[in-house]
């Protein structure tokens, strides 16, 4: 898979990519990831990238022109799945939707900055536009390292058998058991004892039966 991520501030997004599971994927070619400064596709001798909004109002607006002129000149190198705006308008991020982007080969993920970008860059390019969460971050750098994130774990390879996407909280629409490592007893908290038993089946049953527990109690919303 190949993300490019266009911003006003690529340098904010790199150390995510440098370090730990996505440095590995990045190491063992999983995933590329490739930053773009929309500075480099300013215009003018005052590099402008944003201007005021028409119709008057508060906060600058990311301009077409630059946005435009580096989304085309990615799409002349090689065709993508997604073009993808992070924005809070967007739709929710959620596993299904993370899913549904790892089986893809060339993303683009544009990050908003300002009030946001030129309504046409969204007319002439956006795919899928894509939210984190109902709050506002400064920017949709955050977001796309989030969506990154969520996206480059799934791919076949980049996690181990231990961490393996398959007992996540979420993939089956369920939230995570509780989980104990040594000691067993801890300030007088001990570990159940059920998951002591060596009864492989009755653990497994314990683990789902706690795990509808807390989804029940957390999030009814997701058992729907
Ligand atoms: Cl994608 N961008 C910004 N600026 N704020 C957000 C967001 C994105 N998702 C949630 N909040």
């Amino acid at each position: 898979m190949r993300i490019d991520i266009i911003s006003v501030l690529p340098e904010f997004m790199e150390s995510p990519f440098k370090t730990s599971i996505l440095k590995r994927a990045m190491e063992k070619g999983l995933a590329e990831v490739h930053f773009h400064n929309i500075r480099d596709w300013s215009i003018g001798k005052h590099r402008q990238i944003d201007d005021e909004p028409y119709g008057g109002g508060a906060g600058m607006i990311m301009m077409v022109e630059p946005l435009d002129k580096c989304i085309s000149e990615l799409k002349s190198q090689r065709d993508y799945d997604e073009i993808i705006y992070l924005t809070p308008d967007g739709e929710t991020l959620n596993q299904k939707m993370a899913n549904s982007l790892s089986i893809k080969k060339n993303l683009i993920f544009i990050c908003g900055h300002y009030k946001g970008i030129d309504q046409r860059v969204r007319d002439l390019h956006v795919t899928k536009e894509i939210s984190i969460g109902d709050y506002v971050l400064t920017g949709g750098e955050l977001a796309a390292c989030v969506l990154a994130d969520s996206v480059i774990r799934l791919l076949p390879g980049v996690l181990n058998d231990e961490q393996s996407a398959l007992t996540d909280s979420f993939q089956d629409n369920l939230l995570s058991y509780p989980i104990y490592t040594r000691p067993a007893t801890y300030k007088g908290l001990s570990v159940p004892e059920i998951l002591l038993s060596g009864n492989f089946a009755a653990i497994e049953e314990w683990q789902h039966e706690e795990a509808l527990r807390i989804t029940k109690e957390r999030r009814p919303d997701l058992l729907e």
